[in-house]
């Protein structure tokens, strides 16, 4: 009904104004803690998990570092990356098609902030509501791998926007795929002018390094940064 549309564009305006000020609260504890939060968003299957698997492996002699992992159901991904040795917590959201800033409280609620280094948030498969969503993190990544088409970040532009940096994943697979690196790259600067991107494969390890090196610096404790 006509009558009802502004009273629900003010009840989503309070919930996102509410999840701000939370994401604010959680910022200014993780800047107290000194510990770093990056968080992943991108289409499900693009690699989120895979990426985070071997950056958790590759960081943790050097770093403390931890993931949380949002999807509307299973565990899996937890179960994934908890092989790293990490501490990684599952948040399981139901119907919900984005993680809020009240869940990451939450599932923080056991931890001591302050014995971790780098903390990782990978976010609900989907390229639209999680752009809303702030989450106190420091560093947002927006994943796109080959076999998507070039067009995404056209097609999606907020996600594109509301993220630091941009990585395109599956590049072993970018053959197979006829995928446009030039035209990727021109559409992700028209949306995002000087945006910051990588391109990596979790599967062979490319790119990986920079990735997370570029990662390492950005932590808190510049004397841990990875060696070249
Ligand atoms: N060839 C290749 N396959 C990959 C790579 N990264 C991920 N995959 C595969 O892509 C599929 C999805 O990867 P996930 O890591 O589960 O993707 P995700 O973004 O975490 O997915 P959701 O959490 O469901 O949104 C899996 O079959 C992975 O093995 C890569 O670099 N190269
Ligand atoms: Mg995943």
């Amino acid at each position: 009904m006509m009558s009802n549309q502004p009273r629900l564009v003010e009840v989503r305006q309070n919930v996102l104004k509410q999840n701000d000020l939370l994401a604010r609260e959680l910022r200014r504890r993780f800047q107290e803690a000194d510990v770093c939060v990056v968080s992943l968003v991108s289409s499900p299957g693009s690699g989120k998990t895979a990426f985070l698997e071997k950056a958790l492996t590759q960081l943790r002699p050097k770093f403390r570092v931890a993931a949380l992992v949002g999807d509307l159901a299973t565990e899996n991904d937890a179960e994934r990356l908890a092989r790293s040795g990490a501490p990684v917590k599952q948040i399981v959201t139901g119907t919900i098609c984005h993680l809020d800033a009240q869940m990451v409280e939450n599932a923080l609620a056991e931890w001591n902030l302050e014995e971790l280094d780098l903390l990782f948030i990978e976010n609900v498969g989907n390229l639209v509501c999680p752009s809303s969503y702030d989450l106190g993190e420091d560093l947002r990544l927006v994943l796109l791998s080959v076999a998507e088409g070039e067009d995404k970040p056209l097609k999606y532009p907020t996600i594109f926007n509301t993220a630091d940096v941009a990585i395109i994943t599956k590049i072993d697979l970018a053959e197979a795929v006829d995928f446009d690196s030039a035209t990727a790259h021109r559409n992700i600067q028209s949306v995002r002018p000087g945006m910051k991107v990588f391109e990596v494969s979790a599967k062979t390890g490319a790119g990986m390094g920079e990735l997370l090196q570029f990662l390492s610096a950005r932590s808190a404790k510049p004397e841990k940064i990875l060696a070249g």
